[in-house]
């Protein structure tokens, strides 16, 4: 369907897919093999100017907006979502700089963000605070002219490999949210350090550490925004971000459908293609309607928050539910198509469907997101 893009945003998804055919699906495997972390692929998205797609003019980026940001994020996890999760982990560790920082934070960290110098990460998690993100127990405490962190945030993408940290810390603890803070925290700043990194069932090619913080001492300066806005600053971050997240079920979607159909007009049984078999045909233009139905409305809910910044929970949680809910199904059905091949290593799809599962759990499971809808629901109507 044609989606009558501009000129610009056709060739920044004509620069991810060239990056991702070329370099990102000779690699896939073997990332996905090695748990590695894909910095060279990384340095030549950097080097095609795809990291400042999301990163004001003023600091050398390219102003775009959200739309900008899903059509890139498409055309990565198309190749693999590993990957594509390293880049959208960057986009949303910067964010909370973007939305709440001061002039002399931006001008400090965007442009080394925007040429793909440094990378970023974000840190909400803990081991008592997931779905509960008001429940953070890292503290943060003002010492003079410094902050002193003390906790460890976890399951952190990009932990070890960015340079740059957001991190929310309570520095009010008796307020609840209100008391919350953020702050960035640097590789090489005293006090912090990584764990290990985890062993995950897929996107492997992405990096997860926790982010261990000892007296981690700060300077002052490292606030973002006001003290006590940090909660409110993680949950814009994450409004902004979570179409991201449907992008990469949508991306997935659409390469897992690439694959059985492709695989569905070369595989012979009973004398003929298995795409002659209506029962095949069916189960592919399900798999269709719902990768089209998620692209429409990923790409509907990013235009709506480009133009309604103050509004933007309802859509970002509807695309995020709705595209990698469809990637689980259709990842799913894809192995079905191909059978015993589909669950052998040699064929991609088996990736695609260990992949497809973190989508609907990261940045806010699926069900935190049908409690945003319906809450949002709540307000419209009352
Ligand atoms: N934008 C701006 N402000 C928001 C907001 C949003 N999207 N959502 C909530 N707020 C504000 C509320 O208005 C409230 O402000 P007041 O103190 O002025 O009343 C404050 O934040 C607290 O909101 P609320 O009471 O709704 O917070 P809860 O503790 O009930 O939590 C959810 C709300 C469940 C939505 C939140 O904890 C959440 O998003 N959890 C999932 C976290 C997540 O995605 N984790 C994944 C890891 S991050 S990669």
């Amino acid at each position: 369907m044609d989606y009558l893009l501009t000129e610009e945003q056709q060739m920044i998804k004509e620069t991810a897919r060239e990056i991702t055919e070329k370099k990102v699906i000779p690699m896939r495997a073997e990332l996905d093999e090695r748990n590695a972390f894909p910095t060279e692929i990384l340095q030549d998205m950097a080097k095609a100017d795809l990291f400042g797609i999301f990163v004001p003019e003023e600091y050398g980026g390219f102003g775009g907006g959200c739309l900008d940001i899903v059509l890139a994020l498409e055309e990565m996890a198309r190749g693999c979502v590993g990957v594509a999760t390293s880049y959208a982990a960057n986009a949303l560790g910067i964010f909370p700089v973007l939305i709440s920082g001061s002039k002399e934070q931006k001008e400090k960290y965007l442009p080394d963000i925007a040429q793909g110098k440094r990378w970023a990460a974000f840190g909400l998690t803990e081991s008592n605070a997931g779905s509960d993100a008001s429940g953070i127990q890292t503290t943060a405490v003002l010492d003079g002219d410094e902050w002193v962190l003390n906790g460890t945030k976890q399951w952190i993408t990009n932990g070890g490999e960015a340079q740059v940290y957001t991190i929310i810390a309570m520095t009010d603890p008796s307020k609840g949210p209100r008391g919350a803070t953020m702050f960035v925290v640097e590789d090489g700043d005293p006090g912090f350090s990584y764990g290990k990194k985890e062993d995950k069932m897929g996107i492997r090619a992405s990096a997860t550490r926790e982010l261990i913080m000892q007296d981690c001492r700060i300077p002052k300066d490292r606030m973002i925004g006001r003290r006590g806005t940090g909660f409110i600053t993680v949950m814009k971050t994450l409004d902004i971000s979570r179409p991201g997240i449907a992008s990469l079920g949508l991306g997935l979607g659409q390469a897992a459908l690439d694959e059985a159909v492709t695989y569905a007009k070369q595989r012979v049984q009973f004398g003929k293609p298995i795409i002659a078999f209506q029962a095949m045909q069916h189960m592919l233009a399900d798999m269709a309607i719902q990768v089209e139905a998620a692209r429409a409305l990923i790409y509907a809910a990013a235009k709506h928050i480009d133009n309604n910044p103050k509004n933007m929970s309802k859509a970002s949680s509807m695309c995020k539910v709705f595209a990698t809910d469809m990637a689980m199904k259709v990842t799913t059905d894809a192995v079905q198509v191909l059978g015993g091949y589909g669950y052998m290593k040699e064929y991609p799809v088996e990736k695609m469907m260990r992949d497809a599962k973190i989508l609907q759990i990261y940045e806010g499971t699926n069900q935190i997101q049908r409690n945003v809808i319906g809450q949002e629901l709540n307000k419209e109507y009352s």
